[in-house]
């Protein structure tokens, strides 16, 4: 960018001032037609054009303050034209953006395989948890959800384990540490079941009521092939008026049937939970070799898959005191609830829970 100092003028005549003034924009021109990237158009502009350096500049000191009254007038214009012509020059250089071989060190192969990006996928138990809930959403169930840390009060009292029944024992229970103080309905526990959201349903919901309730639930068990201290459930609460054990037998039927073909059986057992009376566990016919009896089935050839029974009169006793409406002389209801690891392990044939858990990419992406 180095150009020659601005030479005295000796003469002011016309073809002195076109010579001179040809030569500097042929300078410009030059420098112009060089410049590359931001930096160097940014140097031209002040090389030229800088207020008090700029070659531009030296022209008018130089040539303007020493030339003859009579040679201004010409002098002034063809200044003014050597500056538009830098002007141009430089509005061209800005615009133009980066050269050919700028373009060229940045330029990318579009032939080159491009990076893949892993889909996401639904979780094999998320899967079969929205499949369960949609079956009974077919139904006109709705979906309701509850706290994880529950009462001992919601989780076992009103669900009519009293303190110190022996019932208790069946579900091993995580407590939050250091609540000695507090009386025991208050105290906080992991919940072992999502049992207790029917009570908060039924408190919030005046009759009839129709829900299902998705959701995890912890035991102090230790894990197997077949249990897991974490899992999941899905619970399902019908009250109305004139609900019967028939209604109970109808619904899960069809719901087996839904999720696992429709010649699947299933036949109930009498059982005992607190919260129902009568209550049942519910068996399907073994998926495996269709009632025939093999090594899944024990050669019984069913499988027990659920406990659900008509809703007590003690349960509804706890929900009336903040709803009028379950009066059990008025209303009655079923309940169920099914462990959605062992049925995610009958449907895509897993055979150690923990593999659900594992974070392995190689199991799990076998459900995407
Ligand atoms: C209950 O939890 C009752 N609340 C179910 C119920 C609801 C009965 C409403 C009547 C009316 P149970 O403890 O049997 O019941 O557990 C229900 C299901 O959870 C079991 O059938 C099993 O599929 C699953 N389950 C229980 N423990 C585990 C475990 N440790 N790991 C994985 N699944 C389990």
């Amino acid at each position: 960018m180095m150009n020659d100092e601005i030479p005295n003028l000796d003469s002011f005549d016309e073809a002195s001032l076109d010579a001179a003034f040809a030569a500097l924009e042929a300078q410009a021109r030059a420098a112009a037609a060089a410049l590359d990237g931001e930096a160097a158009v940014e140097a031209f502009r002040l090389h030229w054009l800088g207020r008090k350096q700029g070659r531009l500049n030296e022209v008018s000191s130089r040539w303007l303050k020493s030339a003859p009254a009579e040679a201004k007038k010409l002098l002034g214009m063809r200044f003014n034209a050597l500056k538009a012509a830098v002007e141009g020059l430089l509005e061209a250089a800005a615009g133009s953006g980066p050269s050919d071989a700028a373009l060229a060190a940045e330029a990318i192969d579009i032939t080159l395989p491009g990076t893949q990006r892993l889909t996401g996928a639904e979780h094999p138990i998320t899967r079969t948890m929205n499949e369960i809930v949609s079956v009974f959403a077919a139904l006109g169930y709705s979906v309701g959800v509850g706290p994880e840390v529950e009462t001992d009060f919601y989780n076992f009292e009103c669900m009519n384990f009293p303190p110190g029944h022996p019932a208790r024992d069946t579900q091993d229970t995580l407590v939050v540490a250091n609540q000695e103080r507090r009386p025991q309905r208050d105290r906080l526990l992991l919940r072992t079941h999502t049992s207790p959201v029917q009570m908060r349903t039924m408190e919030s919901h005046p009759p009839p009521v129709r829900i299902v309730i998705p959701g995890k639930v912890h035991r102090n068990e230790a894990d197997d092939a077949t249990h897991s201290s974490m899992f999941h459930q899905v619970e399902g609460l019908c009250v109305d008026t004139n609900i019967t054990f028939s209604d109970l037998k109808g619904t899960l039927d069809h719901a087996m049937k839904a999720l696992f073909g429709s010649s699947v059986k299933t036949r109930f057992f009498p059982s005992f939970f607190p919260f129902t009376e009568p209550s049942a566990d519910v068996q399907i016919s073994c998926i495996f070799c269709g009632g025939k009896g093999c090594r899944k089935c024990k050669n019984s050839g069913w499988i027990e898959l659920l406990g659900c029974g008509m809703v007590d009169p003690a349960v509804f006793a706890f929900a009336a005191e903040k709803q009028s409406g379950y009066d059990p002389k008025k209303i009655s209801g079923f309940a169920f609830g099914m462990g959605v690891e062992r049925i995610a392990m009958m449907k895509y044939g897993v055979g150690d829970i923990g593999q659900f858990f594992g974070g392995d990419m190689r199991f799990l992406s076998q459900f995407a």
